[in-house]
């Protein structure tokens, strides 16, 4: 059986499969997967359906954090905490808003707990509302482009700094258009005791705009362009960095989405494309990105 579909109902050239299903692989399969509401779980495990081929939990929007917390200290009562990997799937809203107390709770308690972000910048299942993760000049529901705004304004939440201030032993951010590199941090976070965070880029078709068929193309470009830089740390020391060569400007990135088309038009979409090329910018200086 296969550990993540077929059968699940992602809009084809969603980016989270990809993910589910290398960190699956990565883990072989030795999972108890609690996956927050949100899309992923929606299109996978819908009313006499279930896509996982691994014990599944649906946990509310705000609280995987603290199911998977709960899960993990049974397994450690029952002395059979080696028999499986307690892996959470939460989308951004749930980790970035919503469930971030809980998340914080797991990760304060230092929980043998493999937390996956899959970080589609907004709320996704319920029609792209904006999240702290969604990036500055973002069109979504609740910041739609606009005569008054031009888009979300304000950053992306950093929540790789957050994760680490824990004082955890693992923390990385990943993207779908490095599956290898994605299941390395993955197969490396298993090695560590305590609570490990994991956050990974994965483009929504319909929310960001995009032709399924550029999904890779797209995540490829946010990592290039120095948007979403793919860092790990261990014990809270930065480990390692994925140096970039010829950085892209982030126009090659913004172009091609519709969330952010305004932005070429917009009377101060100038000013936005320039404030987050400057976070591009403060990246590559940041974790030294440029190869
Ligand atoms: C307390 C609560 N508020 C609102 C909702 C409605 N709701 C369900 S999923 C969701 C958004 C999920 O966003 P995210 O975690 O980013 O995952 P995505 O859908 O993008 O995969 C919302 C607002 C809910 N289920 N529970
Ligand atoms: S709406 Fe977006 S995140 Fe949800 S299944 Fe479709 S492409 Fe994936």
């Amino acid at each position: 059986m296969s550990l993540f579909g077929p059968g699940h109902g992602a809009c084809p050239g969603c980016g989270f499969p990809i993910a589910v299903r290398g960190a699956l692989e990565a883990l072989d399969g030795k999972v108890i997967a609690v996956n927050s509401t949100g899309c992923l779980e929606i299109v996978s495990s819908m009313y006499g359906r279930n896509t996982w081929g691994v014990p599944y939990i649906h946990s509310l929007f705000e609280n995987a954090g603290a199911v998977a917390a709960g899960i993990e200290t049974a397994l450690r009562a029952l002395k059979r905490d080696k028999e499986a990997h307690v892996v959470v799937f939460a989308g951004d809203g749930a980790t970035f808003d919503i469930g971030i107390g809980t998340l914080s709770g797991m990760m304060d308690r230092n929980h043998n707990v493999i937390y996956i972000c899959y970080d589609n910048e907004a709320y996704q299942n319920t029609g792209n509302q904006q999240s702290m993760a969604t990036p500055t000049g973002a069109a979504t529901t609740t910041t739609p482009a606009g005569k008054v705004i031009p888009g979300k304004m304000g950053r992306k939440k950093d929540m790789i700094s957050i994760a680490v201030a824990h004082g955890i032993p693992y923390v990385a951010s990943a993207s779908i258009a490095f599956p290898k590199d994605f299941q390395r941090k993955v197969k490396r976070a298993a090695e560590f005791e305590g609570a490990k965070y994991i956050q990974v880029h994965a483009p929504c078709v319909t929310g960001w705009g995009i032709d399924g068929k550029l999904t890779v193309e797209v995540a490829r470009l946010a990592v290039e362009t120095g948007l979403y830089p793919l860092v790990e740390y261990e014990n809270g020391k930065l480990v390692r960095v994925r140096k970039i060569k010829d950085r892209k400007p982030v126009e090659e990135y913004l172009k091609l989405q519709r969330r952010f088309r305004h932005l070429f038009k917009h009377p101060k979409g100038k000013e936005i494309i320039e404030e987050l090329q400057r976070v591009a910018d403060e990246n590559a200086r940041r974790y030294g990105l440029d190869a």
